[in-house]
């Protein structure tokens, strides 16, 4: 069986007392490899040597730094399938979604490299004659990196491209549903010819190894994307010794389909949203607000489609749906299920764990659609993470606006309409980082800024040019070359 390590200081080493734990595939049950589970001790040793290494690696010029990131989209242009295959063994998602999630990667590898010969600053006027003032870009430190397993390559790559790029060091905790996708990235660094100590890979626990990064002060900067729940903590624990915090936490998307919608494009986009990567995005759609002049046919026609969605291992070219990550996630999406049945909504397709066949193996969930969902229904504020989609009926544009904006999240919101006055409201009113018009709310780029409003964060922005102001300091320079003594604000 295959044995993970850690990788510390550029060297692939054993956890204290070499406890490991299991990595197993969600379609099939079958143990992929074994992984260390760090000690508080194996993660202070890489905070360490990223302490360490970043008096190093913020002095080696930025463009060079960039070239390394250039030979990373290399290698992850050259090995997209296998990686795409090896996620899906991993996670679950179709390989058409993991294929998608490498390309992130890349896309992200190159545009951030770019950075290497941009990461502007600016110069400006000073008020005094013969000075000169500037504003620089200034490296942190040592970056914690704390990932999910929804996005195993795109996410761990949003977080640490832009931090070695602009020169910080790194200690990366990826999920430990994930972790031989984690390890395969860090492969890559390590090839590219990335120097020893700048990227540190820790598995284990969120509780065991993920708090080291959050108490000890040597680490700068913390990247996390996880639930809400244990974001509140990071911000917490980490907000305690002021460190800088980007959180990531999900939310309760929605598509609101207006009455003058083209149904076969919003079906369509329905479908993706709400049960791609089997509705475990953050920015899945899991309600559906439709106006009451097309609930009824909209309703019906998803059911058909809903229906005929194929569960199965993501590697076949049949299935439509992988799995769910682990069966305790296949639990806590049938206990929503349960209460969404209580709570008096419309059961209309789906429901229940799949276990018929192969399928028994493995972690699998229905695809689920709910009809007379209200907007008061836990169903319907609550992140499910599974695919499960709720459907709300609104009488006008201005409801389906106020329903949209009533739950705690706001990452991604989508409308479907033609009438241009409508889209323009939308894009004012929609109280969510992401929007968009005539398609789901799944896709993001990469060059533009990723993130939500309310609950889903704490403001910060990932990836496009946003990442820059997470990952540097402002520095303001002035150089008086005058001669004399000048004083800001007093001599004139
Ligand atoms: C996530 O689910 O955390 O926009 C990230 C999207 C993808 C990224 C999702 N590009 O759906």
């Amino acid at each position: 069986m295959l044995e993970l390590r850690n990788y510390i200081d550029g060297k692939w080493v054993d956890a204290e007392g070499n406890r490991r734990t299991e990595d197993r595939n969600p379609a099939t049950g079958e143990v992929i490899a074994s992984v260390p589970v760090s000690s508080k001790k194996d993660v202070a040793h890489a905070i360490d040597v990223a302490h360490r290494t970043f008096q190093q690696w913020r002095k080696v010029p930025a463009p060079k730094r960039a070239e390394i990131l250039f030979r990373v989209g290399t290698l992850l242009q050259e090995r997209k399938e296998d990686l795409a295959r090896k996620m899906t063994r991993e996670m679950g998602k179709v390989l058409l979604e993991a294929r998608g999630d490498v390309q992130e990667g890349i896309d992200m590898a190159f545009y951030m490299a770019g950075e290497g010969r941009r990461a502007f600053g600016y110069t400006t006027p000073a008020e005094l004659p013969n000075k000169f003032a500037m504003a620089l870009r200034d490296p942190i430190g040592v970056a914690g990196i704390i990932t999910p397993w929804n996005f195993p390559m795109a996410i761990p790559t949003w977080k640490t491209f832009p931090a070695i790029v602009l020169g910080n060091t790194v200690v990366f905790k990826p999920a430990s549903d994930t972790p031989l996708l984690a390890l395969e990235l860090v492969k890559i660094f390590e090839e590219a010819g990335l120097p020893p100590g700048v990227v540190n890979l820790v598995f284990g626990s969120g509780s065991e190894a993920g708090e080291v990064l959050l108490e000890d002060p040597r680490v700068s900067l913390i990247s996390f994307t996880g639930s809400n729940e244990v974001g509140r903590h990071v911000a917490s624990r980490a907000g305690e010794g002021l460190k800088r915090i980007s959180l990531e936490l999900g939310g309760k998307n929605a598509i609101s389909v207006m009455d003058d919608a083209d149904l076969d494009l919003a079906i369509d986009g329905i479908v993706w949203s709400a049960f791609g990567t089997t509705g475990q995005r953050c920015t899945a759609c899991s309600r559906l607000i439709a106006h009451e002049a097309i609930y009824d046919e909209l309703r019906d026609r998803l059911a058909a489609r809903v229906g005929k969605l194929r569960l199965g291992d993501g590697l076949l070219e049949t299935t439509d749906v992988g799995p769910v990550i682990n069966a305790g996630a296949a639990k806590r999406i049938d206990e929503y299920v349960g209460i969404g049945r209580a709570e008096g909504a419309t059961l209309v397709v789906g429901g229940g764990i799949a276990t018929d066949g192969d399928l028994a193996k493995g972690s699998f969930y229905r695809p689920t659609l709910f009809a007379d969902v209200r907007p008061d229904m836990r169903i319907a504020k609550e992140e499910i993470f599974g695919p499960v989609l709720s459907m709300i009926k609104v009488r006008d544009f201005d409801e389906a606006i106020a329903v949209n904006n009533s739950v705690a999240y706001g990452l991604s919101s989508a409308i479907f309409t033609q009438d241009v006055n409508r889209v323009f409201r939308a894009m004012r009113d929609l109280e969510s980082g992401l929007l968009y018009v005539n398609a789901g709310t799944i896709g993001a780029e990469i060059h533009l800024p990723f993130g939500g409003t309310k609950g889903t964060g704490n403001g910060h922005r990932e990836a496009g040019t946003a990442a820059l102001d997470f990952f540097t300091e402002w520095k303001a320079v002035y150089v008086d070359y005058s001669g004399t003594l000048q004083r800001a604000q007093i001599d004139s």
